[in-house]
């Protein structure tokens, strides 16, 4: 904790504003941030941006426009007379990004290269907008390691697939790597929002973050299986001996970024699968959905609190 506190007040301005680690930035005419449609002298970034205070990130177009919808709900936000949600990026034709109020809702697409593009454009976005403090989110969904389907993980950390707690990236050459770590506190704040009469579980736990969703998760069902049932469920029992309870594809990327630019984060998603008794997502649909909003209703009472608060 005190690492990290230290840390905040090296990447960040005294006011709690985003200080970018690269002082190319400001010597440029203007920044065009390419992927959300957006550019710092195009736009007033200040102006449409400088409110927000939450950053929500998910997976898919459709999911995270829900989630504005549902926020705005929550929250009690009324869009001006006459307009409707619209998706802010939509001519980028890669990633969508709802605003209500306070809140962005973001699409990030699937993996660690697609939700690392888009977090050096939000970050800078940030700090173009002149916004302070930001609390970031990933809302998503993963397997289980002998979790129901249904229950919802906090990361308290994010590992890779040799159960390495940091991101590697070759820059010039030479690999470059970032520790993987996530805002303990709030995890446990946002665990401290489960109700107690939820019909599933809200646990705590190490994330194991892959590059591939069927061999490096250790599925035997895609188009490729060099290993045998045993071979995966020595894996999975070894990753479950390590504190590992869940497995998806961004959050070694989200934690290592968030954590360079000194910004509060957290990850939370739902199971689709217990690993332990298969490979294949065969929940139908309507239950598929209904477990996809409980990370979403988490997240959202942590949201609605922090506004009541002030
Ligand atoms: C969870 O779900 C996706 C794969 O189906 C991936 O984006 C992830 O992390
Ligand atoms: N997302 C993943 O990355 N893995 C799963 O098993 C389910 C969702």
């Amino acid at each position: 904790e005190e690492e990290m506190q230290e840390y905040d007040r090296a990447v960040r301005y005294r006011d709690g504003s985003v200080r970018l680690r690269n002082p190319n930035i400001e010597l440029m005419d203007q920044d065009i941030l390419y992927h959300l449609a957006l550019g710092s002298e195009s736009h007033d970034l200040v102006e449409m941006f400088g409110d927000v205070k939450f950053v929500c990130m998910g997976g898919t177009p459709k999911r995270v426009e829900q989630f504005a919808h549902f926020i705005m709900k929550e929250i009690g936000h009324k869009l001006p007379a006459g307009t409707t949600l619209l998706d802010i990026s939509q001519y980028s034709y890669r990633y969508s990004m709802y605003k209500v109020g306070p809140v962005l809702s973001i699409s990030h697409g699937m993996g660690i290269p697609s939700v690392g593009i888009l977090l050096h454009e939000v970050i800078k976005l940030m700090y173009h907008a002149k916004v302070r403090d930001p609390i970031f989110f990933r809302i998503g969904t993963c397997g289980g390691i002998g979790l129901e389907g249904g229950t919802v993980v906090i990361s308290e950390e994010a590992v890779d697939g040799m159960l390495k707690s940091y991101l590697e990236l070759p820059v010039l050459g030479k690999m470059v790597r970032r520790p993987a770590k996530l805002d303990r506190q709030l995890a446990r704040d946002i665990k401290a929002l489960a109700h107690r009469d939820d019909p599933y579980d809200t646990i705590i736990g190490k994330t194991m973050c892959t590059y591939d969703f069927y061999e490096g998760q250790g599925r035997m069902d895609g188009a490729f299986c060099e290993f045998t049932e045993n071979d995966k469920m020595e894996y999975l029992n070894k990753l479950h001996k390590a504190g590992v309870v869940n497995i998806e594809m961004e959050s070694l990327s989200f934690a290592a970024l968030t954590h360079h630019a000194g910004i509060k984060s957290a990850v939370v998603c739902v199971t689709l699968i217990d690993r332990f008794k298969g490979d294949q997502v065969l929940a139908p649909k309507e239950v598929l959905d209904e477990w996809q909003i409980r990370p979403q209703q988490l997240i959202a009472r942590y949201i609605t609190r922090y506004l009541q608060r002030k």
